[in-house]
């Protein structure tokens, strides 16, 4: 069995404005992204969403609702990254640089796609929709995107909720 990893990723935005953050180092460092990260053993996923928010940008998540997983994959690595995707609207304090990250609004129509994980531009546009999903992607070499499968949900599944 493939070992795999737990993140989580809060992407928080509301009918105008996405709040992303610029990665200052670690993984994915130098692109856009929302923010989240590993889970500790002691906390639930969503805990460790609302963790990570608050570490990385500085404010207060209550509200979360998780709305994908999607499991990355790069070719020739065993480890397979299942990243639970959550959806905040409404957060208290104001969003400030951390040591990772540096946040900043974007238009919904002018999300940064070029300077993010490849693989955002095909379920970011989903998750603004509010649609609930999961996909797998494959990542080859320079992480191009060899192979995907991304699938609408009615709902995310009960067994998946933690
Ligand atoms: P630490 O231990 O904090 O240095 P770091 O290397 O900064 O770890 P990590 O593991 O905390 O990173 O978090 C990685 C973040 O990147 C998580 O929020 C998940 C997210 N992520 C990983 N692959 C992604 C991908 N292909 N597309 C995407 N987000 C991804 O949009």
């Amino acid at each position: 069995m493939p070992k795999k990893k737990i993140l989580t990723l809060c992407m928080i935005h509301d009918d105008e404005r996405v709040l992303l953050g610029m990665k200052k180092r670690g993984f994915g460092a130098g692109r856009w992204n929302g923010f989240g990260g590993k889970v500790s053993a002691e906390e639930s996923i969503e805990d460790a969403a609302r963790r990570e928010v608050e570490e990385e940008a500085g404010i207060l998540v209550r509200d979360i609702e998780k709305r994908g997983i999607i499991e990355f994959e790069f070719k020739g690595n065993p480890e397979i990254l299942e990243v639970h995707v959550f959806h905040s609207s409404v957060f208290e304090g104001e969003p400030r640089e951390s040591d990772e990250m540096r946040p900043a609004w974007f238009l919904r129509g002018e999300i940064p796609f070029d300077e993010m994980w490849p693989d955002d531009r095909h379920w970011v546009p989903m998750f603004l929709e509010g649609k609930r999903f999961r996909g797998k992607f494959l990542f080859g070499e320079n992480d191009e995107v060899l192979d995907m499968n991304l699938e609408e949900l009615d709902d995310i599944v009960s067994s998946d909720a933690t």
